[in-house]
């Protein structure tokens, strides 16, 4: 399905305490959501090159939209997708952000004392992660930074799944396995592991969709343009914020199609993933559009090269301010996780700023585990 029209929520507000509308309105909620939600929505139109190309629209809801050049089905599919609540995503309701704590597996990232000494170090982390607040673990074996190598079936199965089985049996937390591997999503949800995270959005491996409709478990949909080894090397689009939600939309299709329940879905715009710099603060601006995907939305821009490359920060490792504000920038357009490697700290801003959005510091518990 190619769409010429697009709507994207403005987000403004928290929703049972303010008024913002003129009309005395009550705002629209925000996926069911009752810390923010919007008045108006953004009118994008793919079709339109110039300045009416966005137009913001109030009272969606007491327009007509059955008339050309809409199509009043698809207008009413997408506002109402922006509209309802969303399924709990592995037991976790996501009236509220969450964070989804980074726990890379990778040689350079631990003890180069051997395999058992990483895994018990990435085991350590991980369960440090858990006492700073992380709502799930994310755990990669395989680096698919810009340029990096593939890694080995093998290798990565060693380097992932013990860490899995040793946090299984420490903990209940949710665990998400980052991977483009078909047997290693097998095996990871025979460990233990409860969301399958994949940067190529069930693509690159030929068997990943049916091994993630076998597991049962939600799959996080990662939009990506090429491969790592090779995608910021010259990636192309017509319009990058659009192109994002088309592929996204195409990818979740497939996979309803295929037989993975639409509820337990998870879309990421994937920052980084085939995108220059002015693509990723592109896609940074809209990311509320995202919600017209009906399913939660998840950003992972922690220490990514954006942000070094917005403030002359080389390494990686000294990029956590940067990271916290375009978290921040993701929780008010109402993203529901967030992939952080600085939990303690992101924690810390996203509590403030939703008590800051709320005016109270009561019901901050509200909006779900
Ligand atoms: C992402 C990911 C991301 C999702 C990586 C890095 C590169 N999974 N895995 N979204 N990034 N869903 O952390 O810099 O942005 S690995």
């Amino acid at each position: 399905m190619t769409r010429r029209f697009y709507l994207r929520p403005v987000i403004s507000l928290a929703t049972q305490r303010n008024r913002l509308d003129p009309n005395g309105a009550a705002p629209y909620r925000l996926c069911g959501r009752d810390d923010i939600g919007f008045t108006h929505v953004e009118l994008i139109d793919r079709a339109e090159k110039g300045e009416g190309r966005c137009r913001l629209v109030a009272g969606f809801d007491a327009q007509d939209w059955h008339h050309p050049p809409f199509d009043g089905e698809q207008m009413w599919a997408t506002f109402e997708a922006i509209e309802a609540p969303r399924a709990p995503i592995a037991g976790l309701s996501l009236g509220r952000p969450h964070i989804m704590g980074i726990l890379n597996v990778t040689p350079d990232s631990f003890s180069d004392g051997g395999q058992h000494a990483s895994t018990k170090a990435a085991v350590a982390h991980g369960l440090r992660l858990l006492e700073e607040g992380a709502d799930i673990l994310d755990i990669g074996g395989e680096s698919t930074r810009p340029g990096s190598d593939t890694v080995a079936l093998k290798e990565e199965l060693a380097r992932v799944i013990p860490v899995i089985e040793a946090l299984r049996a420490k903990t209940k937390a949710v665990i998400s396995v980052d991977t483009r591997k078909a047997e290693v999503m097998r095996q990871a949800t025979a460990a233990g592991a409860d969301i399958l995270n994949d940067v190529s959005a069930l693509t690159h491996d030929p068997k990943a969709l049916d091994v993630a409709v076998a597991s049962g478990l939600p799959v996080m949909l990662m939009h990506a343009q090429g491969d790592p080894k090779t995608m910021n090397d010259n990636p192309q689009y017509d319009d990058v914020v659009l192109d994002v939600f088309d592929y996204l939309e195409r990818r979740i299709a497939e996979c309803v199609r295929a037989g993975i329940a639409k509820d337990k879905i998870v879309v990421d715009p994937g920052i980084g993933f085939g995108k220059h710099l002015h693509h990723n603060v592109a896609v940074m601006q809209k990311l509320s559009l995202y919600h017209g995907l009906g399913v939660p939305v998840l950003l992972g821009a922690s220490r990514k090269k954006m942000i070094g490359q917005l403030c002359d920060v080389p390494h990686a490792r000294d990029r956590m301010p940067g990271s916290i504000a375009a978290a921040l920038c993701g929780v008010a357009q109402g993203v529901q996780i967030l992939r952080v490697h600085d939990v303690a700290e992101t924690r810390q801003a996203v509590e403030v700023w939703r008590a800051s959005i709320a005016g109270t510091e009561a019901g901050l518990a509200g909006g779900g585990s």
